[in-house]
């Protein structure tokens, strides 16, 4: 491996700056999920969590995973396309933490079918789909946990991806809804600002998870990414939390409405 593949980031760190702290994670699905390396990390610098998991098929993994961590975290399950479960996860959470501090909105969905082929061909049922669970809920579960926010002033991030303001070829629907969901961060920054509450966006460079490689050439991406990025690498999930961290932490107090792109200098190439 040449120097600049390799990762810059071999060095784990860990604090106290999120100590006593309480973190909300949505969008754990396995080892690789961008949602699982943010958990981590705020893990490592003392947070204590709670995850959400889609359905019964992935619990037990979801399970397993969080059993590794070293405080005992309470698990939710929570289908974003339901209001039951969303009303469920926060009477769950004020139960366990009666407040908390930070949100971690890690969750995209569309059909396969409208991640091919043309954008002009996407369904309406599609449409409101992608849009439902990948920017909609964003504002359900803000929602959510404004009052568990309210006395102590929060903050909350969400992933999101270059194709909302670039056409990424067969994004297609996806970038719909995460210029939405973009949107809905400045919108949500604005209406909860006077609350001390924080949102933000982070854009993570191509990484090969579980929603990434159910997308047919993604291996041909990554490649494309590394040819073309700054850095002339992919970026690792460690550093989508490592950024993710510092938004959220105390050292992010003054950034709001923001998306942070950690693409290893993909987004800044021209020619
Ligand atoms: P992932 O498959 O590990 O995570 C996606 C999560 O969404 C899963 O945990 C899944 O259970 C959840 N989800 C889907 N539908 C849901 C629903 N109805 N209710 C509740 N949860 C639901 O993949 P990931 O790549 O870690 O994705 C996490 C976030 O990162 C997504 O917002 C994605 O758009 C974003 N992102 C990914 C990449 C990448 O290349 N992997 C790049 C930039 C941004
Ligand atoms: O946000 C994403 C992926 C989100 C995603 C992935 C899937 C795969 C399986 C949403 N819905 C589904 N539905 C499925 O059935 N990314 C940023 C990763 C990604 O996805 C792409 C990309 C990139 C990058 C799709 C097409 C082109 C590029």
């Amino acid at each position: 491996m040449s120097g600049a593949e390799t990762a810059q980031n071999e060095q784990v760190f860990s604090s106290n700056l999120l100590q006593g702290k309480k973190a909300l994670v949505l969008g754990v699905a396995n080892k690789r999920s961008i949602a699982w390396a943010i958990a981590q990390t705020l893990s490592r610098h003392g947070a204590q969590l709670a995850f959400t998991y889609q359905g019964d098929r992935i619990k037990d993994s979801v399970e397993k995973l969080v059993t590794t961590l070293p405080k005992k975290s309470p698990l939710f399950p929570c289908d974003v396309t339901k209001p039951e479960d969303i009303k469920n996860l926060y009477d769950g959470v004020r139960a366990e933490f009666g407040t908390l501090n930070y949100l971690v909105h890690c969750i995209a969905f569309a059909k396969k079918e409208d991640l091919e082929g043309r954008i002009i061909d996407t369904s309406r049922e599609g449409y409101l789909m992608a849009h439902e669970v990948s920017a909609y809920s964003l504002l359900t579960v803000a929602k959510g946990a404004e009052p568990l926010m309210e006395k102590e002033g929060g903050s909350i991030v969400a992933l999101t991806y270059l194709g909302s303001e670039k056409v990424v070829q067969n994004y297609n629907v996806m970038g719909m809804a995460k210029a939405s969901l973009e949107s809905g961060v400045r919108y949500l920054a604005h209406e909860l600002g006077p609350k001390n509450i924080r949102v933000n966006g982070v854009s993570a460079g191509p990484v090969n998870t579980l929603a990434a490689r159910g997308i047919s050439g993604f291996t041909k991406m990554l490649d494309f990414h590394r040819q073309k990025a700054a850095l002339c690498r992919n970026v690792e999930v460690e550093e989508v939390a490592n950024t993710a961290f510092f938004l959220l932490s105390p050292l992010g107090s003054g950034i709001t409405g923001e998306i942070i792109y950690v693409d290893a200098g993909y987004r800044i190439m021209g020619m």
